[in-house]
């Protein structure tokens, strides 16, 4: 595997689902793998997950793993071509990224959605030119549009609790819903979770007000329901994300806390289960009374993020 961004990526779902069933429960059966091999993991942006399950995940397969906080440790980088660097920034990515692709065998790169073009972002310009200038295998750990390590866990966490709950229905029925947030938030989240849900054995349906569509490349064949109430019903997976808005590129058209996912919409649900990629606000997503509740499993997801980060890298040693 070369790159890391879309679930065509990662090929058959069900093979990958094995894999990481096998990863989880044997997690140091192939350290040899990354015996004296090195990922370095480069962050735009804050994270807190992210950042220590790849860490974990390249120490579990034996590797070095290298953390790089751009602006907080190293110098600002400038990513547009043709600038006259006279500004606040010593070094430009096309120098930056060919040094950090000759010290290590992997790469891992945040750098979220910037707002201030769709097409730069929906162009995944940063990301693209790590792919093309480091001459190595490169992960998005969040990039403008995609966050395939989380949707990986989700799905590896929705394979788990499916199991679990062994329903009598043929397929689970999984509801990605918008929620309230205070903030301007990417897209990235819920364009991944719905193009892997697409993908897998579910019935996939998305929430959101009117002007929160999400691109259509990423809508692809879900059911889309403007009504949340009639959404959750009969539900066995609730996964609750703010997103700005798409069309209005970047902006926040509701902050309307109907939409904060509680009781009163849990209820209608088959006793769903609720998931968030974390870090959650607390009675703006969510109300208290869902995540606090046994049916949250925000904690396992988050902790399965070990279990995708590794998959994806055993799966780029092999192909080195
Ligand atoms: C980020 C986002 O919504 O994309 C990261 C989520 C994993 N969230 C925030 O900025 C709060
Ligand atoms: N879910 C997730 O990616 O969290 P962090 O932003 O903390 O890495």
């Amino acid at each position: 595997m070369k790159q890391f961004l879309h679930v065509s990526d990662i090929g058959d779902l069900k093979a990958a689902l094995a894999e990481a069933r096998q990863v989880k429960a044997a997690p140091f059966a192939n350290q040899e793998l990354g015996k004296n091999k090195t990922a370095i993991f480069i962050f735009f942006n804050s994270s807190l997950r992210t950042r220590l399950s790849s860490q974990k995940a390249a120490l579990n397969l034996g590797m070095n793993a290298i953390v790089l906080n751009v602006g907080a440790d190293s110098w600002k980088l400038e990513t547009e071509m043709g600038v006259i660097m006279d500004g606040d920034k010593p070094e430009h990515l096309r120098e930056a990224i060919p040094v950090i692709g000759s010290y290590c065998d992997i790469i891992g790169v945040r750098s979220f959605a910037r707002f201030e073009s769709r097409e730069f972002d929906y162009g995944e310009t940063i990301l693209k030119q790590f792919i093309e200038y480091s001459g190595k295998p490169v992960i998005s750990l969040e990039s403008a549009t995609v966050h395939p390590c989380q949707a990986f866990a989700d799905l590896i966490t929705i394979d788990e609790y499916w199991q679990k709950k062994a329903s009598s229905k043929k397929r689970p029925k999984v509801v990605l819903t918008w929620a309230p947030h205070p903030n301007a938030l990417p897209q990235a989240v819920p364009n991944s979770f719905a193009e892997w849900m697409n993908a897998a054995d579910v019935d996939f349906v998305i929430t959101q007000p009117e002007g929160y569509e999400l691109a259509p490349e990423f809508v692809g064949n879900a059911q889309v329901e403007y009504d949340q109430m009639k959404a959750f019903e009969g539900a066995d997976f609730i996964y609750a994300k703010n997103w700005s808005s798409y069309k209005a590129y970047g902006k926040v058209l509701s902050k309307d806390r109907n939409w904060t996912v509680s009781a009163r919409q849990m209820a209608v649900t088959d006793n769903a289960y609720f998931m968030h990629c974390l870090p959650v606000r607390r009675n703006m997503i969510v109300a208290d009374e869902v995540i606090d509740s046994p049916q949250s499993i925000v904690i396992p997801e988050a902790a399965n993020r070990v279990v995708s980060a590794q998959v994806v890298l055993k799966r780029m040693l092999e192909s080195l």
